[in-house]
């Protein structure tokens, strides 16, 4: 309640760049902000500065469908992702914001004797790891989801059994971008809006200055945390990455009474499903085929995404759609991220995660900020290194997604 008359600015009014920072970090989405809070918090390094080309949080962090979840395929990810998830669970507590964080329960609807076993075979590599994931059958998937058809005798794809992930849940986004650049603020980082990133100095194998368009910075290192964008800004240091650049869209209906706890993914109908706190269904689909950084929706994603909605819940037949929305995906070739070091000695990333990204925040950054102080590469996330397209050690996490990449 205090908070309601707040007077105390939720960051500091934005100053000149200094001519140089022990860490610079590129991109003011959850990832980045992240790092720096948790590099103040952890290891009381203050002297950072997040650039961001826009508004932080206008990226994929501000344009994701708020699913948090560790249910993955391999067992680097699920691991991975596992530890991502304890931390949001106590985040709300440790960034004094609350995050509305509702672990509701995510259920990855199968459709065929095939999708049963993958399943299974999930749910075992998931237990393996200590993370709560299990197969369930039409039956408990009805209890879980009154609201959902689920014995439709006509549906083109009928529900066989899904895998159910109780931790799993929806959490507020703008909330975390929010809460991640109070906490880096006050940690003493300093948040740059409306400034980016033109290019980069190297000298000596290592990333000397940040060139932007309020001034030129000199880098002790630099965190290439920009999602979509991650490939123009690695160009830039002279890293190349193996990634392309994707739209995924999604789109609300207005608000309407509760009808859904749980998060409900279908990989074969393209299609995940959450209620909002406001009452607004939220509807995501698969990534676009095509490149490109232009976030344009279509017109075909809407028809299509409704069509299957509404095999799952007709009610949705005269519900309005609101709004719709577009953010960019890098995809790297096992559909898992890129993390940690690079052959640029003092520039590390933080790309290629598809639609993976927003769930990895509290953790990346927290990996991120114990790499940059203490120069080692935390176990959690070295199966991420770059090196491993070089060395042929893929993490596939093909289909591991509500969308069928
Ligand atoms: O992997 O859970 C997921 C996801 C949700 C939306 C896009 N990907």
């Amino acid at each position: 309640m205090l908070d309601l008359f707040r007077r105390r600015r939720m960051w500091r009014r934005q100053r000149d760049l200094k001519d140089s920072y022990d860490v610079v970090i590129v991109g003011g989405g959850s990832h980045g902000l992240a790092a720096a809070y948790y590099l103040a918090k952890e290891h009381g390094i203050r002297d950072v500065a997040v650039l961001e080309k826009r508004y932080i949080g206008s990226g994929a962090a501000g344009r994701n469908t708020t699913i948090l979840r560790s249910n993955y395929k391999t067992p680097e990810g699920a691991r991975f992702y596992d530890a991502s998830v304890k931390l949001y669970e106590g985040l709300s507590e440790d960034l004094n914001f609350n995050l509305l964080f509702s672990q509701c329960g995510h259920l990855t609807l199968a459709h065929s004797d095939r999708a049963m076993f993958v399943m299974a075979n999930r749910a075992e590599v998931n237990r393996l790891a200590g993370i709560d994931s299990r197969l369930i059958y039409p039956d408990e998937i009805k209890r879980l989801a009154p609201a959902m058809q689920v014995d439709n005798p006509h549906a083109t794809y009928p529900i066989m059994g899904a895998l159910y992930h109780p931790p799993g849940g929806i959490i507020r986004h703008d909330a975390v971008v929010w809460g991640f650049a109070r906490g880096a603020d006050r940690g003493g980082a300093e948040l740059h809006q409306n400034t980016e990133v033109l290019g980069m100095e190297r000298v000596n194998g290592r990333v000397s200055e940040v060139r932007t368009n309020r001034g030129t910075v000199k880098a002790g290192v630099v965190l290439n945390c920009t999602a979509g964008w991650s490939t123009l800004i690695c160009d830039m240091a002279g890293v190349p990455l193996p990634i392309t650049t994707h739209i995924l869209q999604a789109c609300v209906t207005e608000a309407l009474k509760p009808l859904l706890d749980v998060v409900i993914v279908s990989s074969q109908m393209h299609i995940y499903i959450s209620q909002t706190d406001r009452g607004e269904f939220l509807l995501g689909a698969e990534i676009e085929p095509w490149t490109t950084y232009r976030m344009q929706g279509t017109l075909n994603f809407l028809q299509e995404v409704s069509r299957h909605a509404m095999e799952l819940f007709p009610q949705l037949e005269r519900a309005r759609l609101l709004r719709s929305w577009a953010g960019l995906c890098d995809l790297s070739p096992d559909y898992s991220p890129i993390l940690g070091p690079t052959e640029v000695e003092n520039f590390h990333v933080s790309a290629g995660w598809g639609t993976y990204g927003f769930k990895a925040a509290p953790i990346v950054g927290k990996t991120l900020a114990e790499l940059v102080a203490t120069g080692r590469t935390p176990e959690l996330i070295a199966p991420f290194a770059l090196e491993r397209f070089y060395e042929d050690r893929l993490v596939s996490e093909l289909a591991a997604a509500a969308v069928s990449h």
